[in-house]
């Protein structure tokens, strides 16, 4: 496979982002020429940000895997594109060639089929990190059916809210799953998300770890069964379904500032393009290359560079179902040693988990054939940059520092490897194609270098999300109405004297833990259906590891003598109705919450106390009850 649209040169670069801006339209086609289409495009992008209605490569006809499977099959189809290694390094690895993925994707399709999927229903996808979990979600393009894939972290409750959302009327899910010294006991979760989920007709459960289910009469299917029929058939091929260009291919629900989380909904053509363009670039891929990213599928990460970016480039993508820290904080590193890894893309929260047990998991670990390395979703501290850039790069390793959203589908602003000159800390340069803007509090555009302000985009790229699922006006109003014609990121960011720009965080209630984003409402909703709470208030603070840590303020009804159970109760009730990486790391007790006289919770008070600067509270005088602040301030000592 070669990449005609790959950039070479900082020339090349500066060259292709001119005229992506100059003529966006003609630049996109050109990209989109090296792609396998039922039927070219009429026009390539329609839209306004008023509405807003965004459209790229109208009239187009596809399917996004025979972009990512058919087309690979004269060249690469006995060349790896995943390599699996499991949870327990004692386990056998796995290796699927394109063919292999191929006939097993047209496999599984045929068994979606037989379960009356259809193109446009929805299937909720609900699996640990194994092959089959990929096998899935292209099964569900290649028949036009949308995939809603969930977290194996989040919980019933959780679950259910999306399946409910989506009215998604098929589930594909395993008994278990493994993740570090954990087994995830997925189905019996997804039983009791299903009592609220009238919707869902059929549900097919993988083997994975031999967990005791229960299987419903009429409903659950086990997936092995159902390939044998498949194979009594005689294996019939699945041919792809046509797509049209702005047909939805996935729903992946994501928090923003309200408390329900929001189904981001992504399109065949332009998500296809983006993913690829964004991938074949900043990874600076040549074939041949083994690229690993840590991500869980269950995240827009896992969708865009574990799946559809690196299968639709004909890449070899490794999948690891475990965590980095086991057995050992070593495991990542044994990992890249066993297959000759090229690319690692992980997170700062991993780097700086993996950083605090020192040189020694490191050292003797044979990391010679790293070319390129890569950090996504939280902005990187220096000191992680370095550790990662000196001891897993031995300083010869660029660092993509990759900065984009769920809702972007692809990464926006980023070095590209080894041609960029790279400034630790910021994620420096648009991609070409991507038109950032910064804004002062008004809208008004902050122009030149050496200004800060709120990050927004103001022309549209193939990538970005269309709508959010069954609102469209829940899209407008998130995204395009803080400022006129703009979409706004939710994210701060600073523009250097150089150009380059560095993401300071969210601007919105929106906490980054460990990378993932959880929206306080959602927290503080949480919060409140435990027993005996009148109200919470939840505000991040600096964590070592996580980045952020959830620090939550709770008044309850009446005080039991045994504080900390009460703390750890709420906690838990926290992790049930969210999922554990909901759990606050700090709950207070408190008799009231710092409010303005019309109501509204001063959660910059509250940050600043959670953050222990206790002395720089700033104007506490618009307060209805100014002495709520010394409680709390007390209570936290
Ligand atoms: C891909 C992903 C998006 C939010 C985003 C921002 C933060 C992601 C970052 C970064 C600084 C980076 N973020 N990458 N901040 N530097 N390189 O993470 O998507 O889960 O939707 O989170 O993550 O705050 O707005 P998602």
């Amino acid at each position: 496979m070669s990449y005609p649209y790959q950039i070479k040169s900082i020339e090349d670069y500066q060259q292709a982002y001119q005229q992506s801006v100059i003529d966006p339209e003609g630049f996109w086609a050109n990209v989109a020429d090296h792609f396998y289409w039922r039927r070219k495009w009429d026009k390539v992008l329609d839209w306004n940000f008023k509405d807003p209605e965004i459209k790229w490569f109208t009239g187009a006809k596809l399917n996004i895997t025979e972009n990512c499977l058919d087309r690979h099959l004269g060249t690469l189809g006995n060349t790896p594109a995943i390599i699996w290694e499991p949870n327990d390094p004692e386990e056998h690895h796995r290796i699927i060639t394109y063919r292999d993925l191929y006939n097993k994707v047209c496999q599984f399709a045929n068994v979606l089929k037989n379960n009356g999927v259809k193109k446009g229903d929805r299937v909720c996808i609900y699996m640990g990190m194994i092959p089959e979990l990929a096998i899935a979600i292209l099964a569900c393009a290649r028949i036009g059916a949308v995939h809603s894939v969930v977290f194996g972290g989040f919980s019933a409750q959780s679950i259910a809210d999306r399946i409910q959302d989506a009215q998604c009327s098929l589930v594909i899910t395993c008994d278990g799953a493994y993740r570090g010294a954990k087994d995830i006991p997925l189905k019996s979760v997804m039983d009791d998300a299903l009592m609220a989920c009238p919707s869902v007709k059929k549900v097919i459960v993988c083997t994975r770890t031999r967990t005791p289910v229960s299987m419903l009469k009429g409903r659950d299917l086990w997936w092995e069964d159902e390939i044998k029929q498949v194979e009594t058939m005689g294996n019939p091929p699945c041919p792809a379904e046509e797509m049209d260009a702005e047909d939805l291919l996935f729903i992946l629900y994501t928090s923003g500032s309200t408390g329900k989380p929001k189904g981001v909904v992504h399109t065949c053509a332009g998500y296809m393009i983006y993913a690829n363009y964004t991938f074949v670039n900043t990874f600076q891929y040549q074939p041949g290359e083994v690229y690993f990213c840590t991500a869980d599928i269950g995240w827009i990460t896992g969708h865009s560079y574990i799946a559809y970016g690196p299968l639709s480039a004909g890449a070899t993508t490794l999948m690891f179902e475990g965590v980095p820290t086991y057995p050992d904080a070593g495991r990542l590193w044994e990992i890249v040693d066993k297959f000759r890894v090229n690319t690692l893309y992980t997170a700062p929260t991993a780097i700086r988990s993996l950083m605090s047990y020192g040189l020694g998991p490191v050292n003797h670990k044979d990391l010679s054939s790293l070319k390129k390395l890569g950090s996504v979703g939280e902005p990187i501290n220096e000191e992680a940059w370095h550790w990662f850039k000196d001891n897993i790069g031995k300083g010869k390793c660029p660092i993509v520092d990759t900065w984009w959203q769920t809702e972007t589908g692809g990464i926006m602003i980023t070095p590209i490897a080894g041609i960029t000159k790279e400034k630790p800390g910021y994620a420096t340069l648009p991609l070409p194609g991507v038109q950032p803007i910064l804004v002062d509090e008004n809208g008004k555009e902050l122009k030149g270098n050496g200004v800060s302000g709120n990050l927004c985009i103001k022309f549209p790229w193939p990538g970005m999300l269309r709508s959010t699922y069954g609102d469209h006006e829940r899209f407008r109003k998130t995204y395009f109405s803080t400022y006129e014609n703009l979409y706004f990121t939710g994210d701060g960011c600073l523009r250097d004297e150089d150009g380059y720009y560095r993401i300071t965080g969210r601007v919105d209630d929106v906490l980054n833990v460990s990378g993932h984003r959880i929206g306080t409402a959602e927290v503080e909703n949480a919060i409140n259906m435990h027993a005996g709470v009148v109200e919470s208030a939840v505000v991040g603070y600096p964590h070592d590891i996580k980045g952020q840590g959830i620090y939550a303020y709770v008044i309850m009804e009446r005080l039991t003598h045994d504080l900390e159970l009460t703390k750890k109760d709420i906690a838990q009730t926290v992790a049930r109705i969210i999922g554990p990486i909901a759990k606050p790391d700090k709950i207070q007790i408190v008799g009231g919450l710092p409010k303005t006289r019309s109501g509204k919770i001063m959660r910059r008070i509250l940050r600043k106390i959670a953050e222990n600067d206790l002395d720089n509270l700033g104007d506490i005088s618009t307060l209805l009850d100014p002495s709520v602040v010394e409680e709390i301030k007390k209570g936290k000592l």
